[in-house]
């Protein structure tokens, strides 16, 4: 009788544990706060050559706490929005102290981030008119840069690995309609995709995903997220609506909140502690 009362407290125990990681859709008082007592990870500044763009880029990158260079990591690339630059999400969301208490934690795979700077132009500062055609445009080209110059010198310089299924895409805004752009247009590089509260530079539904049957088959992660009083919502859901009309495994999760970090840090709370981990997605959501 013991062993059975033994048997059945565990059981619910891990029944719990299991659905609240589930449940869960709002960080916990604190999670954002940092604290002394728990190891940290580190932020270094690099500087790599873009052939695309011309010139030498700067990227944040954010390694864990116990990080070593004999041990190899999947990659997370976290984009900025249009006002912003490779620190923005530094300065703003502080997702290194977000990171940091998760590792704690034990809620998180080991990961490296890196902090872009998206705005793939001369001067890719956030001066003058953010909004004007020439600095939309450069968010665009930074696909090629990404692709053929940061993602290469990360590579080089970082003992990571360099299969899809090890790396991820996701930002904020602009940064969310480029990780759905980038990342669902070549999913031959990317397996997780995060789209938070992604601007109108995210491509139509039937052009982001022309090919419904190939992202069911290779996307390991796809979540789309948003205020409920931000005026982009109707960004998020269209793509939702498509991916739900056309059967593609999904999380669309609406916030309480509208454009700002209080719903971006949320965002990297839940998104980053599902990633590199076998996600169980139910088919339609
Ligand atoms: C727009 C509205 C918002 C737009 C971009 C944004 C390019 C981006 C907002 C952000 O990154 O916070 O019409 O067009």
């Amino acid at each position: 009788m013991k062993y059975l009362l033994i048997f059945f407290f565990a059981f619910m125990f891990s029944y719990s544990r299991s659905n609240a990681q589930l449940l869960e859709k709002q960080a916990p008082a604190g999670f954002d706060i940092i604290l002394e007592n728990i190891p940290h990870g580190a932020i270094d500044t690099v500087s790599y050559s873009s052939v695309t763009v011309g010139t030498n880029r700067k990227a944040l990158v954010y390694t864990p706490p116990g990080y070593k260079k004999n041990k190899k990591y999947p990659v997370l690339y976290l984009l900025h929005g249009i006002g912003g630059d490779e620190k923005e999400w530094f300065n703003n969301g502080q997702p290194q102290i977000i990171l940091d208490n998760l590792y704690a934690q034990k809620k998180l795979s080991s990961m490296i981030v890196v902090l872009p700077n998206g705005r793939a132009m001369k001067d890719d500062r956030a001066v003058g008119n953010i909004y004007g055609p020439d600095k939309v445009q450069a968010f665009a080209n930074f696909e090629r840069d990404l692709l053929t110059d940061l993602i290469p010198f990360i590579e080089k310089h970082y003992n990571v690995y360099t299969d899809r299924e090890n790396r991820a895409i996701a930002g904020l805004s602009m940064g969310g309609g480029q990780s759905l752009n980038f990342g669902l247009g070549n999913l031959d590089k990317f397996a997780w995709v995060g789209g938070f509260s992604s601007a109108p530079n995210t491509r139509k539904p039937e052009d982001l995903l022309p090919n419904t049957e190939e992202a069911r088959g290779k996307l390991k992660l796809l979540w789309i997220s948003c205020g409920d009083s931000d005026n982009l919502m109707q960004v998020s859901s269209r793509t939702h609506n498509y991916l739900q009309q056309n059967k593609v495994p999904h999380i669309f999760h609406v916030e309480t909140g509208g454009h700002d970090f209080k719903v971006w840090k949320n965002d990297l709370y839940l998104f980053s502690q599902l990633l590199f981990k076998p996600v169980v997605l139910s088919p339609i959501q």
